[in-house]
């Protein structure tokens, strides 16, 4: 597994190169305990309260729900980690210091609850540079064990073209070459190339714990993104309103690295 040890500046080009290769990198207790504990009844509230559910109503059929009341880049200590410093240092160690923010998922995900079959994330855009990168960041703000299952991953899976649920006839199963990671710190963040396939298996030895799993996804610039939410402009809008990014990071919330909301795909 490609570990890196959260808290340092910057990372190195061992990571980059190592990233480059493998699409991943496990950034161990990137998430400091003070802002695990305030994500944690965020994420309960956006559960319990049906916010989860009526944001992806407003995504599953928007002319019927319209937008969401609330926006999980609304609730302060997830507009927080969206542009947690160190996470946004260790983006620009591997993609360099150019990219837009893409979207955010919440979720408390219950014991018992089945896996996620072999798929990866990456949206596509209207350039013609292939080299361009989506990555996705994997907060595990309990950490991962036995009680709350694993993320497998394909090292390398990303430098082949291929759809989203190419291999998604294969289940959560074993498939040769994957790398297993089970064993997680609280507060790890696994930071995936968007094309990298992965999955989620469920806990070995039956329901366990809750999972809190949030995860954000960044584009490089350089070419327009395929939106995901039909109020992507709102959530981007909202993001500068609130300041997220400080008064830094220019491009993080700018609305002209996306191409129209098309629909769902
Ligand atoms: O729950 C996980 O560990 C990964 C989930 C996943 O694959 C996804 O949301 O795309």
């Amino acid at each position: 597994m490609t570990v890196h040890s959260a808290g340092r500046e910057a990372l190195d080009t061992e990571h980059r190169r190592r990233f480059l290769e493998s699409g991943y990198l496990v950034l161990p207790g990137l998430l400091p305990e003070a802002l695990r504990e305030r994500l944690v009844p965020e994420v309960d509230r956006w559960v319990d309260e049906g916010l989860r559910a009526r944001s992806i109503a407003a995504c599953v059929d928007p002319d019927r729900h319209g937008p969401p009341p609330v926006l999980e880049l609304e609730l302060p200590a997830h507009g927080e980690l969206l542009a947690h410093p160190p996470l946004l240092r260790a983006l620009t160690g591997l993609i360099g210091p150019s990219f837009v923010f893409h979207h955010l998922h919440s979720d408390r995900q219950a014991p018992g609850i089945p896996g996620k079959p072999w798929h990866h994330d990456c949206e596509p855009h209207d350039g013609s540079d292939p080299s361009l990168v989506m990555v996705h960041a994997l907060h595990y703000l309990g950490g991962l064990d036995e009680k709350v299952g694993s993320l497998a991953v394909l090292p390398g899976s990303h430098r082949t073209a291929a759809g989203k649920n190419a291999y998604s006839h294969h289940g959560t199963t074993e498939l040769p070459g994957e790398v297993v990671i089970d064993r997680l710190p609280p507060g790890t963040t696994v930071l995936l190339n968007s094309a990298l396939f992965h999955t989620r298996r469920p806990a070995p030895e039956g329901p366990g714990r809750p999972r809190y799993f949030i995860d954000a996804s960044y584009c490089q610039a350089g070419a327009r993104w395929r939106p995901v939410k039909p109020h992507w402009r709102q959530m981007l809008a909202r993001a500068r309103e609130l300041d997220l990014a400080d008064g830094q990071w220019p491009e993080l919330f700018a609305e002209h690295h996306f191409t129209e909301y098309t629909g769902t795909v």
